[in-house]
């Protein structure tokens, strides 16, 4: 186990050497996307100058060594997750398509009117839209759990979280807008106690905290690759056994079937029968580097710097008269994402004005359109750390929102 300056970090990531309007970049990003460090890349090129080859169709040798890769990724995968076996781990693009997965093979078949799919006024809309159209196609319904004036879950809401009509408990592990870290562990135990099942989304925990699915007990939980250092176009989904096994699959095609006649096919076992056509296999190598590369640092160290960098954050734009803060005050409740307003500035002239010093923020409604009309305001300008940043970018980001200031000054 390491644990390295955050300069040090830095060094093994490539873009960081390009320069940005003669500058080098403060990257403040994350939440959309990491930067990919050195053996992330050199993971995709090896795989691809000597490995490739389509997996379990062939018998020749590179057939053969493609396809004990994209196995011992799965393997990869599941100990990141503590899965307790590979057979829980399914290969998607993504966290979007791992819970359409869980929305179109789980619950389609399953919920009828009547039913009721339980989530946070926080969600993402790729953990909201997909329910929204099984609530749909099914007649059930969906609840929300509400905020507080922290963006936390409101307590007298989690307590009445679930009732004897919940199907299922959705809700994101961390919010990507607010940075809040949810009671995921209780809210799974509540759901439990009255026989609902509970998707996680993980894309904005993993990359900052320990996921463990066992610990969590939750039913399903979804990842990118490209927000925990990993390339884009590969996820995961986790499932418990018992659930993979008896959904079928949401699309089929070759690589997932056993036996196919005029008139009907057998299907593979669970993962497998989730991954028709050719698998994404460098990215699922490339994601097994990402996930070494990121387990490759004491991780409780790694957590208390960037809840000191939160703390820092906070108090360097809590100084600044007209910008307002969002989420919890404490750090140690948040994870990676610092959203703000500046009084009279559109988010989108913030973000503009802080690229143009080279400072990467993203200004919009981050996809949560419903957590924005909670909020009251059409958009936010979002910082979000990753592991390479330190206390020069958030001085970097308050420089920049100098001079916001100054171009905006009216008086
Ligand atoms: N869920 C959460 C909580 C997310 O933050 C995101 C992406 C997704 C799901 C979707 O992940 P994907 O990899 O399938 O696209 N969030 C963001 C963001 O905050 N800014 O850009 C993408």
């Amino acid at each position: 186990m390491s644990f390295p300056s955050p300069e040090t970090i830095r060094a093994d990531f490539p873009i960081f050497r390009r320069e940005f309007h003669g500058r080098p970049l403060a990257y403040l990003d994350n939440a959309a996307t990491t930067q990919k460090p050195r053996a992330v890349i050199e993971a995709l090129v090896d795989f691809y100058e000597h490995h490739n080859a389509n997996t379990h169709s062939g018998v020749h040798t590179l057939s053969e060594e493609a396809t004990e890769l994209y196995e011992e990724a799965r393997g990869r995968a599941a100990r990141f997750l503590n899965a307790p076996s590979p057979r829980c781990i399914v290969f998607t693009s993504g966290t979007t398509a791992a819970i359409n997965l869980v929305a179109q093979s789980w619950a389609r078949p399953r919920l009828q009117p009547g039913d009721e799919i339980v989530l946070t006024a926080m969600e993402h809309h790729s953990n909201l839209l997909p329910w929204q159209q099984v609530a749909r196609e099914t007649g059930a319904s969906l609840r929300y759990l509400e905020l507080d004036g922290e963006g936390r879950l409101a307590t007298e809401h989690m307590e009445k979280a679930v009732t004897e009509a919940t199907r299922l408990l959705a809700v994101t592990h961390v919010s990507n807008v607010l940075g809040t870290i949810n009671p995921v562990e209780r809210l799974v135990r509540q759901a439990r106690a009255v026989g609902a099942l509970t998707i996680v989304d993980a894309a904005q925990s993993t990359p900052h905290l320990p996921v463990d699915v066992q610990a969590l007990d939750c039913d399903f939980l979804a990842f990118s690759g490209h927000k925990v250092y990993g390339p884009m176009g590969i996820g995961v989904l986790y499932g418990k056994s018992e659930h993979l096994d008896a959904m079928e699959p949401h699309a089929s095609g070759g690589g997932m079937v056993l036996r196919v006649e005029r008139d009907g096919a057998d299907w593979m076992e669970a993962p497998w029968r989730f991954e028709a056509g050719t698998p994404n296999v460098a990215g699922a190598v490339a994601l097994a580097a990402a996930l070494d590369y990121l387990q490759g640092f004491d991780g409780e160290a790694l957590r208390g710097q960037e809840i000191a960098l939160t703390g820092y954050a906070l108090e360097r734009l809590g100084e600044r008269s007209g910008l307002r803060l969002y989420g919890p005050s404490d750090p140690a409740q948040r994870a990676g994402a610092i959203p703000f307003s500046v009084e009279g500035v559109h988010p989108h002239d913030v973000a503009e004005i802080l690229d143009g010093q080279s400072v990467a923020v993203r200004g919009g409604h981050h996809c949560c359109q419903p957590l924005m009309a909670h909020l009251g305001v059409p958009a936010l300008v979002r910082a979000s750390l990753g592991l390479y940043n330190d206390t020069n970018d958030i001085d970097r980001l308050a420089e920049g929102l100098e001079r916001v200031a100054g171009i905006f000054r009216h008086d």
